[in-house]
């Protein structure tokens, strides 16, 4: 994609935000709002990173997994201790030191969606120094194997081969409507005092509610209080599309790996078959895309949302021409947005400046340009690649967009709008 005349400005002023937010070992997502690691983040950040420095690349991928516990988890945040004032619910909160397993810095016990693997993989391919690149690979991929045996060990609740999320934190999208059913079933009054560190540096309206943020602590405080073990009876229980596509997409780079590494690939595309065979149980005709199930209630959430049109990254989709038309059609794209919206435009809910309930995000746009480009839709790949390369420079790399203004909404210099910006402009 190069030759467009401002792609240097673009990856000069994105470098220049990773290398802001960069502490040395790991990069914040954003400096005051986020100040720790934050696990897909850093995943997204590596993508971005691989193409000025593959080897700070690895520096954060590895950085984080000295965050994984025993049992294979990779924590939603590893906490700096020096920050701990900064950023609730913090590494007091979760006390990770107390339970067995757990690594020697402090962690939440919560995950997020697994786009580790994938990243590693193409970081892999970058890294023109081969010896490092497979001194790289060799130490990666047990870790990474070991995530994904505890989502497919520990998180299936559902009598399914896919994994569940047991907050909404672990989706990335954390008040996505799709939750909505699930959290009103919930307390809002948890024992801890629900600090609202984030409205220093956000405002209220773009931010989860009062109510959401009490359900959140309350919700927390249960997992972690039975010492953060999955099991079936757990309050908040659902099948997520984006976690799953993600793990498939992963499987297939793990795959990849194993045989950079002399492992067996066989078992890795055997299960990124299974995972996408599965995800078929969460397609909602009506709406023509992905939705999450509640476990709980064994009900489908029909809410149309940027997370069922992940499903287009894996190459085998059986339902991938009607999400390619639903992705264009009048829910998202078709009312001319510049990124894909978070939410259905035509729900009379759609906010398009709340957070994960409308607003159009960096990195789920670059996740639906490459299912589209995929599944033959490279025109409209290329449209939205050069609305987030523009809108992302245009306004600091803001955490997230109007979709149809191309507004900017949350905080500024956020690290994966910079690294999808460079990662589409080189
Ligand atoms: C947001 O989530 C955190 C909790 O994990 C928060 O709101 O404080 C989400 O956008 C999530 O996807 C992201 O990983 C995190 C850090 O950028 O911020």
């Amino acid at each position: 994609m190069s030759g467009r005349p401002d792609a240097d400005a673009v990856v000069r002023a994105a470098v220049a935000v990773l290398d802001r937010n960069w502490t040395g070992s790991h990069t914040l997502p954003a400096t005051g709002l986020y100040p720790h690691q934050w696990s897909w983040d850093s995943a997204f950040i590596a993508m971005g990173l691989r193409h000025r420095s593959p080897e700070r690349a690895e520096q954060e991928l590895e950085s984080l997994l000295a965050g994984q516990w025993a049992d294979g988890r990779i924590p939603q945040i590893v906490y700096d201790p020096r920050r701990d004032d900064d950023y609730a619910p913090g590494a007091t909160f979760w006390r990770s030191d107390e339970l067995p397993g757990t690594p020697s810095v402090p962690t939440a016990g919560l995950v997020q969606p697994p786009n580790h693997a994938w990243a590693a993989w193409e970081v892999y391919r970058a890294d023109p120094d081969a010896d490092r690149a497979a001194d790289f690979a060799r130490r990666v991929y047990p870790p990474l194997v070991a995530w994904h045996d505890y989502l497919t060990g520990r998180r299936t609740l559902g009598r399914s081969p896919l994994a569940c999320v047991v907050h909404p934190w672990e989706s990335g999208m954390d008040n996505s409507p799709l939750w909505d059913e699930a959290l009103a079933r919930l307390p809002d009054t948890p024992r801890h005092k629900v600090d609202r560190l984030d409205l220093r540096h956000a405002s209220a309206g773009e931010r989860p509610s009062a109510k959401e943020y009490g359900r959140f602590f309350w919700l927390a405080e249960q997992y972690r209080d039975g010492d953060c073990q999955d099991r079936d009876d757990l309050p908040f229980l659902l099948e997520d599309p984006t976690v799953n596509t993600l793990l498939a997409r992963s499987e297939l780079a793990l795959a990849e790996l194993a045989r950079v590494v002399g492992a067996d690939p066989g078992p890795h595309r055997e299960h990124h078959e299974e995972v996408t065979d599965a995800l078929d149980a969460l397609f909602e005709p009506a709406l023509g895309l992905h939705v999450a199930r509640d476990v709980t209630t064994g009900a489908l959430v029909r809410r149309a949302t940027v997370s069922g049109l992940t499903p287009l990254l894996l190459p085998r989709l059986p339902r991938a021409t009607t999400l390619v038309a639903t992705a264009l059609g009048p829910r998202f794209l078709g009312g001319g947005a510049l990124m894909v919206p978070s939410y259905d435009v035509t729900a009379a809910d759609f906010d398009a400046g709340q957070y994960w309930r409308g607003p159009a995000w960096f990195n789920m746009t670059w996740l639906v340009a490459h299912g589209l480009r995929l599944h033959g839709e490279p025109g409209t790949a290329d449209r939205l690649e050069q609305n987030l390369r523009d809108l992302a420079l245009e306004h600091d790399f803001p955490e997230y967009v109007d979709p149809a203004t191309g507004a900017p909404h949350g905080t500024r210099k956020f690290s994966w709008t910079a690294a999808m910006a460079i990662d589409v402009a080189v």
